[in-house]
């Protein structure tokens, strides 16, 4: 167990000192998830203390949403390092000065080393713009529309070794329309990762989730391999 992530005796994942669970999120772009978990944080639905935000890349917007918040910024960029590995290394060690209890991957568009990806194991998630495991990698939605389904989504999911391969928690769908496109799809699943992505993170801060091997285990049960449907959960309430 690291340091800052006692958690002991209250059964959850928050940090002993604030009794917050303490996240570093990664991000390469826009941010609005990284918004969504400032807006929750803020407002309480999510007990969560976001340390920093690092991003890949100088001219990410995302950056901008942190230093508004009174969020601490790095900038890691990867062109400046001669290979993958000498990369993640020092992001590893940028992440670990902050002891966060949980790693969000929220647009972050490198992929990671295993070594990496081991170091965090437990404590690094990411949402991906598909149903997994359905379209793992890169353009999510064109895939989804020229193989004609009628539904995309998201998941969220603990991160691994294989890409987009590490157990999902969560998962929403959308309905696809004869008159959609790319992106008008992913202006509709970013909508469900705004909702499913602070609820899978406030579900690892109460301590009801975490990472046994290679299954995610909720409320002591394993999960099915697409995680919990996001839409099931609704029309139960
Ligand atoms: N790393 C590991 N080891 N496992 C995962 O599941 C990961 C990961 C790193 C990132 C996010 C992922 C997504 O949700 C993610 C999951 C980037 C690429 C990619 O091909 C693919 C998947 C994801 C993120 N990146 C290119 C690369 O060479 C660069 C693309 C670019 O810069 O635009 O790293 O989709
Ligand atoms: C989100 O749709 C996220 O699922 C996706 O990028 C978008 C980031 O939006 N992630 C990936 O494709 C990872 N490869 P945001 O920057 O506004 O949160």
């Amino acid at each position: 167990m690291q340091a800052a992530s006692t958690g002991i005796g209250t059964g959850t994942n928050a940090n002993a000192s604030t009794n917050k669970c303490k996240l570093v999120i990664l991000i390469s772009g826009g941010g609005s998830n990284l918004q969504s978990f400032i807006d929750n944080s803020i407002n309480g639905t999510l007990n969560a203390e976001i340390a920093a935000v690092i991003s890949n890349k100088a001219d990410a917007y995302g950056l901008q949403r942190a230093s508004n918040a009174g969020i601490a910024t790095d900038v890691i960029d990867h062109t400046e390092f001669d290979s993958r590995e000498a990369f993640d290394e020092t992001l590893k060690q940028h992440i670990e000065s902050y002891a966060p209890d949980l790693v969000i991957l929220a647009g972050f568009m490198r992929i990671l080393s295993s070594d990496f990806v081991q170091h965090f194991h437990g404590r690094l998630l990411n949402i991906h713009p598909s149903l997994l495991p359905k379209y793992p990698g890169l353009n999510t939605h064109q895939r989804a529309l020229d193989a004609g389904d009628s539904e995309t989504g998201a998941t969220v999911h603990f991160v691994t070794e294989e890409l987009d391969g590490g157990p999902a928690i969560i998962q929403a769908s959308v309905s696809i329309s004869t008159d959609d496109d790319a992106s008008s799809l992913a202006e509709k699943v970013l909508q469900h990762e705004h909702v499913i992505y602070p609820e899978a993170a406030r579900w690892f801060a109460e301590g009801r989730l975490k990472l046994d091997g290679n299954h995610a285990i909720f409320d002591n049960e394993k999960l099915p391999v697409t995680g919990i449907q996001f839409n099931q959960l609704e029309n139960q309430k």
